[in-house]
């Protein structure tokens, strides 16, 4: 099911690396045009075009789309007692994780009197977006939610698609969640039309724009937010969930396998690559696969994910050679399976999963880590979801008159370079009686 790629006795390139093993790009240019149309419907046409998507894409008519506190309290009320405690748990365990994420102010003394102070500051609104489409994910509302609080972000609202099979109305379990956190500022929306509304606001409904937009989803999803992104701020994309696993012939093959089936089945589009330096592990892992997918409750999802392009078995030389593998994939969740791991040698990666007892599966839930990570190789260059997504960094200058006069002669030099010369004269200024 899952392909072998002999990469032994090759020396490539990060470029090339990535090349044997390409994400699957599901007609990113074609959502991306959908995504732009349907955020200028719902920029220019607010309320209706958010009724006329949710019939075409939702197949829902006449729905609340601001959820009423009551059905927040209902589904709260109705929700399995086991997944409210295992719900509390997750949000108990993100809070403390995500705390430090949090920097502490910091003042930096540039010599007597001359002081550049830096505060973090959380933005003021935001709309989180949590999906509810191939599947609904209560554990996606608390990933979200967790780190604006830690932040102190003023206001959060929350939108996720209305669902035909609940009368129109959000998910009960993402009602619950968000009920849960005391978010109570809720909106039965999907996909771009969502992101839209929260770039843009949608007056009649009392929603505002918000500053930041978060949140996982699909291509459409992931598309609206670069459409809207500048307007606001948005995250990394979280698209089709990725999970890398790096291993030696230390590796229990069984737990590998159930490793890169439990990501598989989020997604036909779902990459799940193993890559190590011992063949006879690699093989034991391919034996393991193929039952286990028979017998799951999505083999068709996991069948198809495992066997497409995106998914592999690699196999490398040494552990030097798959860490190089593993950093220029940069996957979202990278598990190690190693004799004597070295996790911080792995500097491209959503989150480091190391040990036997440390899946992905934890990290999804329980970890009190965020599951909302960057994919398609975004994680060379972003971070997941954290409350540094929802603070900015913001300097305040305080120079005295003293202060300033060392620096003087300085900025007059500079000012003449740069053709600025009134630049040079406000500090001047200064100085004359
Ligand atoms: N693995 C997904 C998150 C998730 N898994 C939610 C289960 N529920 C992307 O990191
Ligand atoms: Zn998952």
């Amino acid at each position: 099911m899952l392909r072998t790629i002999d990469l032994r006795g090759r020396a490539l390139s990060p470029a090339e690396l990535l090349a044997t093993v390409p994400r699957a790009t599901a007609e990113r240019e074609r959502a991306l045009a959908t995504a732009a149309q349907l955020v200028a419907d719902v920029a220019a046409d607010g309320e209706a075009a958010l009724r006329a998507q949710a019939e075409r894409f939702d197949g829902v008519t006449g729905h609340d789309i601001r959820v009423p506190a009551a059905h927040l309290d209902e589904a709260l009320a109705a929700i399995d007692p086991a997944v409210r405690t295992a719900l509390e748990t997750a949000i108990d365990r993100v809070r403390l994780a995500s705390a430090v994420q949090v920097p502490a102010s910091a003042v930096t003394e540039l010599g007597p009197g001359a002081r550049v102070r830096q505060r973090w500051q959380p933005v003021r609104r935001v709309g989180l977006y949590v999906p509810g489409g191939k599947a609904v994910y209560p554990s996606s509302v608390v990933m979200n939610v967790v780190p604006a609080q830690v932040a102190g972000v003023g206001q959060v609202a929350l939108a996720s698609p209305p669902q035909r099979e609940h009368g129109g109305r959000v998910h009960p379990a993402i009602l619950a969640a968000a009920r849960l956190l005391g978010v109570e500022e809720v909106y039965a929306m999907g996909g771009a039309s969502a992101i839209g509304a929260f770039a843009h606001g949608v007056a009649v409904l009392g929603l505002e724009p918000v500053d930041v937009v978060t949140g996982p989803g699909n291509n459409f999803v992931a598309s609206a937010k670069r459409v809207v992104a500048g307007l606001v701020g948005t995250d990394a994309e979280a698209g089709a969930t990725e999970i890398l696993v790096v291993a030696d012939d230390s590796g229990d093959p069984r737990l590998i396998a159930v490793d890169l089936i439990s990501q598989a089945e989020h997604d036909e589009q779902a990459s799940a690559v193993l890559v190590t330096d011992s063949e006879t592990l690699a093989a034991a892992v391919a034996v393991e696969i193929a039952p286990r997918v028979a017998r799951t409750r999505h083999a068709d999802r996991v069948a198809a994910a495992l066997s497409g392009p995106q998914s592999a078995i690699v196999l490398v030389d040494d552990l030097a050679a798959a860490t190089a593998f593993s950093n220029a994939y940069a996957p979202e969740h990278l598990e190690l399976h190693l004799a004597d791991p070295h996790p911080d040698e792995f500097v491209h990666a959503g989150a480091v999963f190391v040990g036997p007892d440390s899946p992905v599966s934890l990290g999804d839930y329980l970890a009190g880590s965020n599951h909302v990570l960057p994919t398609g190789g975004q994680a060379r260059y972003s971070a997941g979801l954290s409350a540094a997504t929802f603070l900015r960094p913001q300097q305040i200058i305080e120079y005295d008159h003293q202060a300033l006069a060392e620096v003087r002669d300085a900025i007059v030099a500079l000012a003449e370079a740069e053709q600025l010369p009134a630049h040079g004269e406000a500090v001047v200024a200064r100085f004359e009686a």
